[in-house]
């Protein structure tokens, strides 16, 4: 055994376990991945299908570790890549204590969320529905919301939540944690996610340039990190990075006249970058194309998205 799990085994009351937060793309479940780490990690747009890895961070406690798996949304798959993402996010569904369904409180309930409950219902973990974006709806859109998903599944229990004021964000972790086994600390209590540095870096400069252009370019953007390079001398980290898209009119997009989109969107992600890894970053940011890289499974997880990741 090793010394951090005797440590915590020592307590045998201490608790630990898996939280899978599921729902359709856009439920706001990287937000609420964020809300409860108490600072992004995860990234969060408007657009649909932002999340694209098996994202996972590490909540802990003085009583209880819990391992928080942000999925890609599932939905309808149109393409090799959606494919990819259900399978991830389902995938994620295995040896979990908790599962969390995510409900957007002001979007109707439809077969989307239906089919979710369904694929849900196969798995045997304890089943916990969120109302979320609590602040965007009225008691009685609310209800209508629990009285639907309830048609469909039994909840172990139901929380109406805001990640955004942090409405009952609290309750929710009690919820999560009365459905803990009681185990050890699995990881270090410091460590507050397992994604390697390259891919939150890849993920910050996603979601700039889907911030920028997701009415032209939403889901044929793909970013790899080839390189960091940490000066400690100068406190500076370089960072290089493409942007793969599907079109060279869409690269032009991106850079833009003069180069001024990429700028743009280079010296967002920097700001958003110094906070993540706390010192200088210097951002080289080249677009590339790939054609149909999207239907390309080998190039989707080359791009380390979906199932592998
Ligand atoms: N008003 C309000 N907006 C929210 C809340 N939570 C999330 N949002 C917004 O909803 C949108 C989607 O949030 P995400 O957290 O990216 O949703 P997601 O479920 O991770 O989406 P995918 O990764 O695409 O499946 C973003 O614009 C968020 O700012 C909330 O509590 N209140
Ligand atoms: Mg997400």
């Amino acid at each position: 055994m090793s010394e951090l799990s005797s440590a915590a085994t020592a307590d045998a009351s201490f608790k630990s376990g898996f939280l899978t937060l599921l729902g359709r793309p856009n439920a706001g479940k990287s937000s609420l991945l964020n809300t409860i780490m108490g600072k992004k990690l995860a990234i969060t747009t408007s657009t649909a299908q932002t999340t694209r890895h098996r994202f996972r961070a590490v909540y802990t406690t003085d009583d209880y570790q819990l391992v928080i798996v942000d999925t890609p949304g599932v939905h309808k798959p149109h393409d090799a890549l959606g494919e990819e993402l259900n399978t991830t996010a389902l995938k994620s569904l295995e040896g979990i204590d908790v599962a969390a369904f995510l409900l957007d409180a002001h979007e109707a309930f439809g077969t989307g969320d239906e089919w979710v409950i369904n694929e849900l219902s196969k798995y045997k973990v304890k089943k916990i529905l969120v109302i979320s974006k609590a602040d965007l709806a009225n008691e009685e859109q609310i209800n209508q919301q629990i009285s639907a998903a309830r048609e469909f599944a039994e909840w172990d229990d139901v929380v109406v939540l805001s990640s955004h004021t942090g409405y009952h964000i609290d309750e929710f972790l009690e919820s999560v944690s009365r459905c803990l086994p009681v185990g050890p600390l699995w990881f270090p209590r410091d460590m507050e996610t397992d994604q390697p540095i390259e891919v939150l870096v890849a993920e910050f400069i996603r979601e700039k340039v889907l911030l920028n252009f997701y009415d032209e370019v939403p889901h044929a953007v793909g970013v790899v990190v080839e390189e960091m390079d940490y000066n400690r001398r100068k406190n500076i980290e370089r960072i290089y990075a493409n942007i793969y898209v599907e079109r060279s009119s869409q690269k032009g997009m991106l850079i833009g006249k003069g180069g001024a989109a990429i700028k743009k969107i280079g010296s967002e992600a920097r700001n958003d970058l110094e906070t993540l890894l706390g010192c200088r970053v210097f951002l080289d940011l080249q677009v590339k194309v790939r054609k149909n890289w999207r239907r390309d499974l080998n190039q989707i997880r080359r791009f380390g998205y979906g199932e592998g990741a």
